[in-house]
């Protein structure tokens, strides 16, 4: 799962990359910082308890952070900026909530930003027309629903109309938006970076930014970006107790792991053994057989069943054999549909 912070400058996206990875990647700069972020997931240390392995691997993001591009620089500027965001699956879109002597605009702010998403969009969009359409003359018959598709694409953002708001792009539709990397089209999640005396969001900018992304199908999170990269820069048991003394019941990248799985449609499953016990983001709905691909295509490939079972058998039978002896361990085919929460063992032959 990739994500793209975006954001007007200053609005706090490399403090927040910093507090999410780890890393301590100076705050200025033209260059996109690219990092790897874990994704708490309690369940983990649940399964480890029962089946100890050597290592506990959870899933992760991959964190990308541009550079905020001051308004009014020229679309070729920004959309070269962007070029890093047409990669990632979901853009989170900071929005500074807290006031360091600016004042704080939450709808002007993110209105800005949405601009300059949209016009970035929209010079890719027209220079893949023309080009489309060169191709479309020679009767290529897949160029010609590009055609189409950069059509409406144009006229929405024209009309200052972020693709995503037009929601019924049919599944060929959107895997040609997708080739274009248009990043107006991928799903928001809105960080409201609060100010360090409004932890739990209660304040107006920050309802302002929930509000606008119940509106507009997106997903929204607070967070003190500066309280958070403070945090983790302390060692694990000290984190725990700052984390007490806010209030606060955990880290950042919680919630907003969590509203990404949402957007992104994903849910996990686990496998758990002697050497490993490992957390895998696959999406909701996913087969037995594209989650086993989740893990290596060899698996997906000589895929022959899926032994399933969930955490509250392991609670309750304490073991996998004490799971098979009670006959709550489960054979799954190829088509089974994953449940998040699943505790998985492939069998394979290639
Ligand atoms: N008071 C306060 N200051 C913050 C907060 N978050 C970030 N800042 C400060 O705002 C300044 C800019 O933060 P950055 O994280 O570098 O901003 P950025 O979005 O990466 O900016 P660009 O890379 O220039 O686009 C830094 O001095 C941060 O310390 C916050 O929650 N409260
Ligand atoms: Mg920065």
């Amino acid at each position: 799962m990739d994500v793209g912070l975006v954001g007007l400058p200053s609005c706090g996206k490399t403090t927040l990359f910093n507090a999410l990875t780890g890393q301590q990647a100076a705050g200025f700069g033209d260059k996109p910082h690219v990092g790897m972020a874990n994704i708490p997931d309690p369940r983990l240390e649940k399964i480890a308890q029962f089946i100890p392995p050597e290592k506990i691997i959870p899933a992760t993001i991959r964190l990308v952070d541009i550079p905020g591009v001051p308004p009014g620089s020229d679309a070729k500027k920004i959309s070269g900026f962007l070029e890093h965001v047409r990669q990632v699956d979901t853009v989170c879109q900071v929005v500074r909530c807290f006031d360091d002597g600016m004042g704080i605009d939450v709808p002007g702010d993110i209105d800005k930003m949405e601009t300059e998403l949209i016009l970035a969009d929209l010079v890719v969009a027209e220079g893949a027309q023309n080009k489309a359409a060169r191709t479309a003359r020679t009767g290529d018959k897949d160029a010609k629903e590009r055609v189409a598709v950069l059509e409406s694409v144009s006229v929405l953002l024209d009309e200052g109309t972020p693709i995503r708001l037009k929601g019924d792009w049919s599944e060929s539709e959107q895997k040609i938006l997708r080739s274009y990397g248009f990043i107006s089209a991928k799903p928001v999640l809105y960080v409201a970076n609060v100010a360090e005396d409004d932890l739990d969001g209660k304040s107006e900018h920050a309802a302002a930014v929930r509000d606008h992304a119940q509106a507009s199908g997106g997903q929204s999170v607070s967070v003190c970006t500066k309280l958070e990269s403070e945090l983790s820069e302390l060692d694990p048991a000290d984190r725990l107790e700052m984390l007490e003394s806010m209030g606060l019941s955990e880290p950042a990248i919680g919630p907003l792991a969590r509203a990404a799985m949402i957007l992104l449609g994903l849910s996990n499953f686990y496998t758990a053994g002697e050497k490993e016990v490992r957390s895998w983001a696959i999406h909701a709905g996913a087969s037995a057989r594209e989650a086993a691909g989740a893990i290596h295509s060899d698996i997906e490939r000589g895929f022959i069943r899926a032994e399933c079972y969930g955490l509250d058998d392991l609670i309750q039978y304490k073991t996998e054999k004490a799971i098979r002896d009670a006959g709550k361990l489960r054979s799954e085919g190829k088509n089974y549909t994953m449940q998040d929460g699943d505790i998985v063992h492939f069998l394979f032959n290639v």
